[in-house]
């Protein structure tokens, strides 16, 4: 019998996505906000993550008072359904001004409107009670190297996260990184890049990192010593769980769905480090099939989540000393195959 998990458990709005790909169109109707937070409940999460504009719908549109005004409204129907936000991240990759770009764009206007954005998602986070700012450095990076200069770019950074930084002295900035798509090239791609940027910031220890294990594979890493890696700086303060297969496009597959090992060895990182004491979530950047029907809906979600519980008792009934003696043994082929009888057993 499984040790009751202490794992408290997070997806965006966004996660109930309606099936358009870059060759087609939608495939299920948009459901509103509502909809989908009592589905959260409904399914047992206990968390929702935001972009800026998950939390206030048109925020451009809208003057600083009225989005503030917002984010207080949506913090009442979150208190009210009982759920906590867990990050707020500004989306900026889809305006006109985040063409060429956001923090590293060419443009002065265009890069003062990504720190401006920036800043009012903070106020946001705040009003919602989080004290995470994720930032996916979407397009932070190069359709063709010469079009930049990778060191200026990086400066351009520093200077950006030091004046979110500046901003809110309590703010921790969460960075996901991830190697390419939209961009042929980002400039922040792995777990080590995040953590040497951090370092230039004028406030290291609130500066740390996001990993979501579709982007460690498409950087052909291993997601869970990704992991291990940030959490041996104490810098993992999200995780955007789901599953890839190989180098393609981010498919943002359920938890497990292509390689069950992998998931298993994420989980075990996980527990053996102690993920979830200092309250993170875990949180499941996962997308429906485009084929999936509209009563199949949440399936993606509710699953990722039974995928994770059932690796957490196969984690505690590892048999972790017998593992240990093989390893003293140097008998790694028997180690090989006790995983693999542990996972199919
Ligand atoms: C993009 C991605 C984003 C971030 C949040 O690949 O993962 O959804 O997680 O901005
Ligand atoms: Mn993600």
């Amino acid at each position: 019998m499984a040790k009751k998990s202490h794992f408290r458990f997070c997806f965006g709005p966004w996660n109930i996505s309606e099936g358009a790909d870059p060759y087609g169109p939608t495939t299920r109707p948009a459901q509103s906000f509502d909809w989908k937070l009592s589905a959260l409940k409904k399914l047992g999460f206990d968390a929702m993550m935001f972009h800026d504009d998950d939390a206030v719908p048109d925020i451009d549109s809208k003057s600083h008072s009225q989005v503030l005004k917002e984010a207080r409204q949506l913090r009442r129907r979150l208190d009210d359904a009982g759920v906590v936000a867990e990050m707020v991240a500004p989306r900026l990759w889809f305006s006109p001004n985040t063409i060429d770009g956001a923090y590293t764009s060419n443009d002065r206007k265009c890069r003062q409107y990504a720190i401006d954005r920036s800043l009012q998602s903070i106020d946001i986070a705040r009003e919602l009670g989080t004290d995470i700012l994720v930032l996916w450095l979407a397009r932070e990076g190069t359709y063709l190297r010469e079009s930049k200069s990778g060191l200026r770019s990086v400066e351009l950074l520093v200077e950006a996260f030091d004046k979110m930084l500046a901003h809110d002295k309590k703010i921790r900035l969460a960075i996901e990184p991830k190697p390419n798509e939209p961009m042929d090239h980002a400039y922040v791609p792995t777990i080590g890049h995040v953590l040497a940027v951090a370092s230039q910031t004028r406030d290291p220890k609130r500066t740390g990192a996001l990993i979501e294990s579709a982007h460690c594979i498409l950087a052909g890493l291993d997601p869970a010593d990704e992991i291990d890696f940030a959490m041996s700086f104490g810098k993992l303060w999200s995780v955007h769980l789901n599953d890839q297969n190989g180098l393609k496009y981010d498919q943002d597959k359920p938890f497990g769905s292509t390689n069950l090992r992998s998931a298993f060895n994420q989980v075990r990182v996980l527990m053996r480090n102690g993920y979830g004491r200092n309250g993170e979530f875990v949180c499941f950047d996962v997308h429906p099939f485009r084929t999936t029907k509209v009563e199949h809906w949440l399936a993606h979600l509710d699953n990722s989540r039974r995928t994770f519980l059932r690796l957490v008792e196969k984690v505690q009934t590892f048999d972790e000393k017998q593992a240990q003696r093989l390893i003293a043994d140097r008998d790694y082929q028997a180690l090989d195959q006790m995983v693999i009888e542990h996972l199919l057993g």
